[in-house]
């Protein structure tokens, strides 16, 4: 066990290093808004249950309008087209389209505000590994205002596909958003410490078998210590975990309750869609479309509302997280 952490520290260190110090690179190109915005199946919101808000909530790094309700992204890996979701408390309110990316290599990593301008920006990874892709390995972060795309900023590339950004959270409390790497084949873990879109430093986490998954942190800190929490669940019991960070070191496990594995559940955003400042879960079901709200207290599961579904499973929510 002792030697497996030293190899998989070893590993992570040789990985992270090998990072060119910094990459001029162009990242995702914006294209002009395409095809109709990404809207619920009607069938479906006609029974979306109205969440009784109980007020007062922190305003949560996931907010893209500023209402002080959590929202939600979504990418669709056939078109390229991308999409956040106003909500309300946990009620849809409308969709605004962000700008497609048309390379479909690029995928939407985590969300945070690495600028510090109070508006959530989008993490991009370009992860997949195919002849023709020259972006393949290359990270950047849209800076938004709001809903609207300001710009793009590169972060150092890591060309191995192995690691995957899972999410992002402002770990070590210096207010930039850090960001969660694993590695599909070791199953290594990092921490990326920022300076806002600058890479100060790496933190190694302890490894963790290949059965479990990171789905997301952002600023979803559901012991309420300070610092944003890690969601896992194991693809193959369906287990689903919290890891209880104390900065950026590994504190705890509190469980969730398990989700069958094997049915198309996934953990995807991560914020606080009932208002009362306490993060919750949706996952969305990747072979029915249907999407559902956990609404936790704390790390304790209370109840699960459905939220609406979306049939075209090409569409992948994408965060907060
Ligand atoms: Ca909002
Ligand atoms: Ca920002
Ligand atoms: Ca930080
Ligand atoms: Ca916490």
């Amino acid at each position: 066990m002792h030697r497996n952490r030293l190899s998989y520290l070893s590993l992570a260190l040789a990985a992270v290093l090998a990072l060119p110090a910094s990459a001029v690179v162009t990242g995702p190109i914006p294209e002009p808004a395409q095809g109709p915005a990404l809207q619920p199946d009607s069938e479906v919101s006609a029974a979306k249950a109205a969440l009784e808000l109980i007020g007062g909530g922190a305003v949560l790094n996931s907010d893209f309008d500023g209402n002080g309700s959590s929202d939600i992204v979504w990418r669709n890996y056939t078109t390229g087209a991308n999409t956040v979701w106003l909500l309300n408390g946990a009620n849809f309110v409308s969709s605004v389209s962000l700008p497609s990316v048309s390379n479909l290599g690029w995928f939407i990593a985590a969300t945070g505000d690495f600028n510090a301008d109070g508006s959530v920006d989008i993490l991009w990874r370009n992860n997949l590994v195919q002849p023709g892709n020259t972006q393949q390995g290359l990270n950047s972060v849209w800076l938004m205002n709001g809903t609207t795309y300001v710009g793009s900023v590169s972060l150092p590339a890591q060309l191995d596909s192995n690691w995957r950004i899972r999410g992002a959270g402002d770990f070590n409390g210096d207010g930039s958003p850090d960001i969660v790497w694993r590695n599909f084949a070791t199953g290594a873990n990092v921490l990326w410490l920022m300076d806002g879109v600058i890479l100060t430093s790496t933190v190694s986490l302890p490894a963790v078998g290949l059965d479990w998954v990171i789905y997301g942190s952002g600023d979803a800190d559901y012991d309420n210590n300070g610092t944003p929490d890690i969601i896992w669940r194991n693809t193959k019991t369906g287990a689903n975990s919290i890891w209880l960070m104390d900065g950026p070191a590994y504190s705890a496990s509190a469980i969730l309750p398990a989700v069958s594995p094997n049915v198309g559940w996934e953990p995807n955003a991560f914020g606080d869609y009932s208002a009362d400042g306490k993060p919750d879960i949706i996952w969305r079901n990747y072979t029915t479309g249907a999407n559902t709200l956990w609404l936790l207290d704390g790390t304790t599961f209370v109840g699960s509302l459905a939220l609406p579904a979306v049939g075209d499973r090409n569409w992948e929510m994408e965060g907060p997280r």
